[in-house]
């Protein structure tokens, strides 16, 4: 992507910012190969086609947030916890993309910043990211659905790839029998509270808020750019689609976040670099 020109006004509110959220979404990942799950290539097409390569199970037709329920997981167990084996080891066979790069890069451009992801894959946090709440969860730890007890989801798929695993005690001892299910927010579950505290807190006082490869559909997390709004915000948002607030947003980039990110971050630095 050539170099991003800003007008006047906009990169004054830039170099002005000086509390900066993001938020971001499966399309920041998409170019790392992880299915988004909406549109071309996403989880929901995935599933619709192949009846899904990944849980094996040829009737399986529908959407990602049928199988992403407490509801599925006592109804089909195993079906869900082979579709989060799959997507575990897709996540932890990708590498981060320039765009998880650049916004590793914004801890250090404001003076206060945010990083607010809706992914589960980890990618932020391997390409540097610090500042950082995770909505709705990880992909790589495993959570007793009984007393909490938490595990990498690695060792828990080893030991039991087709069937979410007992807790039992390391060494074989009996524990409380609940089951091992992907520490994820499930559609229905409320996301973790703290998460979500700091999320909203950061997003009512921030003077800019960056959109990104979300679809802005799933609440609370979209809710997040309406209280930005709200508290005046410059939003900035980088999507090849239109999202429900691309008509609110002061700078929209409907371009692959793996180049417009990097470019928006450059013309961040540069604008800011510059005094007076
Ligand atoms: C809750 C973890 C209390 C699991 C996930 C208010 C209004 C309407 C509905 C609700 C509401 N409040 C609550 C709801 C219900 C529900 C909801 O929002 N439903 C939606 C579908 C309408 N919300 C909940 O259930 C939440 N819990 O509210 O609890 C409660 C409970 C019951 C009733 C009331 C209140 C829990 C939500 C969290 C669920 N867990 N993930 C897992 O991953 O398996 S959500 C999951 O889906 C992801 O984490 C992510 O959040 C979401 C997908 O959204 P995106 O990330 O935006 O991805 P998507 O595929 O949609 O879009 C990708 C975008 O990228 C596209 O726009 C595309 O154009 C773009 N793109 C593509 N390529 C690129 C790109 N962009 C840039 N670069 C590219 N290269």
């Amino acid at each position: 992507m050539e170099e991003l020109r800003l007008d006047a006004q906009l990169a004054a509110r830039l170099r002005r910012a000086t509390r900066a959220v993001a938020l971001s979404g499966a399309g920041v990942s998409k170019e790392s190969g992880l299915g988004t799950f909406r549109g071309a290539g996403g989880l929901w097409e995935d599933r619709r086609q192949t009846g899904s390569a990944a849980t094996g199970d040829r009737r399986s037709r529908g959407r990602p947030e049928e199988l992403a329920t407490p509801e599925a997981f006592y109804r089909t167990p195993g079906k869900v916890w082979r579709w989060y084996a799959a997507r575990y080891a897709t996540a932890a066979a990708a590498a981060p993309n320039p765009a998880h790069h650049a916004l590793a890069r914004w801890e250090s451009l404001f003076p206060s910043f945010l990083l607010v992801t809706q992914n589960v894959d980890d990618l932020h946090q391997r390409a540097g990211s610090r500042r950082l709440v995770a909505l709705h969860g990880t992909l790589a730890e495993a959570v007793c659905d009984s007393c909490g007890r938490r595990r990498p989801m690695g060792e828990a798929v080893a030991a039991s790839p087709a069937e979410p695993p007992e807790c039992s005690v390391p060494g074989g001892g009996t524990g409380c029998r609940g089951r091992f299910r992907p520490a994820v927010v499930w559609f229905g579950e409320s996301l973790p509270a703290a998460a979500l505290e700091t999320a909203s807190r950061a997003a009512a006082a921030c003077d800019l808020l960056l959109a990104a490869g979300t679809s802005a559909l799933v609440y609370p997390a979209a809710g997040l750019i309406e209280t930005a709004l709200r508290a005046g915000a410059c939003v900035v948002e980088i999507n090849p689609e239109p999202t429900p607030f691309s008509r609110f947003a002061h700078l929209r980039l409907a371009a692959p976040a793996g180049t417009a990110l990097p470019a928006l971050t450059e013309a961040i630095a540069s604008c800011r670099s510059m005094t007076g």
